[in-house]
């Protein structure tokens, strides 16, 4: 049937007021952003696992901020993921997570039926989708925008590196997912959602408003790496989202430098493992380091060590062997003892 575009006005939980993808249909309005692929969302409130109804509406006019209405987490899946697009495209010209202009789609409410609540969400490469908890109390979805761009990258890293989600190649995969769902946060410059390099900072995970992660100083979560250690891997309790510490670490240090820096009013303090200065580079030249690296270099097995060789063959093509670039990406890599 005939679909008109449309450019609906939503209101997240996390995002404010924002504009979302829409068309109108059979005399009513249906969630899907046709300029972006057609992503849509789905709702597993109403029927469980993947095929849940989409969102449709009487008005284009689309949730109130509360999570007690279910259009509300759909609102900030679906900016998440036109966030994410417009990232990927007009930052580094690719269209859509694998490429080739195809939208992935969510679903939100994810277990609502199942679990009282599900304090997370995850990628699946089979559905080409995404899924979304309801988080603490059923009142803290999920949707967060670093955490939906987070969750789209795992499909862009599983389409190009294909690093294997163990290990270091693991911690890589989860870096690359946290270093580029922060740089999606950056790109939207959403005053309602202002960007930071911390993690899922407000789904209030551990009921203390603390963050997921942080990427100034990981360790700040208590698991997390913020160098390199042998003894690090070995831990039997080891998590790839505890390795990804370093990878973030690193990050942090190439764009925005070590020691003392405000940025969108929240203070940062990174220390480096070696007590040496890094000048950062700003994130623009960093994320082009980092997905230049994820995408012509990095493999499966891709360790730390050869994350270090990637991103410095990736700033070679950039800025060239002599750049400040290029030098700053070995000093973060000191930084955080991945010689
Ligand atoms: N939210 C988690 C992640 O994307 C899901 C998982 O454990 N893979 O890292
Ligand atoms: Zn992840």
């Amino acid at each position: 049937s005939f679909e008109a575009l449309k450019s609906g006005v939503g209101t997240g939980q996390y995002n404010g007021k924002v504009t979302i993808g829409t068309v109108k249909a059979g005399g009513k309005f249906l969630m899907k952003d046709t300029a972006r692929g057609g992503h849509v969302v789905r709702n597993a409130k109403q029927s469980p696992e993947d095929r849940g109804p989409l969102f449709t509406n009487a008005t284009d006019t689309w949730g109130n901020g509360k999570p007690s209405m279910a259009q509300t987490a759909a609102v900030d899946a679906q900016y998440g993921a036109a966030m994410t697009w417009d990232y990927y495209l007009n930052v580094h010209k690719r269209k859509g997570i694998r490429g080739n202009g195809k939208a992935a789609y969510s679903i939100v409410h994810y277990r609502d039926r199942v679990w009282e609540s599900w304090l997370n969400a995850q990628w699946d490469d089979d559905c080409f989708c995404m899924r979304y908890g309801d988080g603490l109390d059923g009142k803290y979805p999920f949707t967060e925008l670093d955490l939906a761009a987070h969750e789209m990258t795992h499909g862009v890293t599983s389409a190009t590196a294909g690093l294997l989600y163990s290990g270091e190649s693991g911690a890589l995969d989860e870096a690359t997912s946290d270093i580029l769902g922060t740089a999606v946060e950056f790109y939207a410059e959403n005053p309602k959602a202002p960007a930071n390099y911390l993690i899922g900072e407000r789904v209030n995970f551990h009921g203390d408003n603390k963050p997921l992660r942080s990427m100034d100083k990981p360790s700040k979560d208590g698991h997390s790496a913020d160098s390199w250690s042998r003894k690090f891997f070995a831990d039997p309790d080891y998590d790839v989202h505890y390795g990804s510490g370093i990878g973030n670490h690193f990050f942090y240090l190439l764009a925005e430098g070590s020691g003392k820096k405000t940025i969108n009013g929240f203070t940062y303090n990174s220390p480096t493992a070696d007590g040496k200065k890094v000048t950062g580079i700003g994130r623009a030249a960093a994320e082009k380091i980092w997905y230049k690296a994820l995408t012509a270099y990095m493999t499966s097995t891709t360790n730390y060590k050869g994350a270090r060789s990637a991103t410095l063959k990736a700033a070679r093509d950039l800025f060239g062997t002599k750049s400040g670039q290029y030098r700053a990406v070995q000093a973060a890599w000191d930084g955080v003892n991945v010689k």
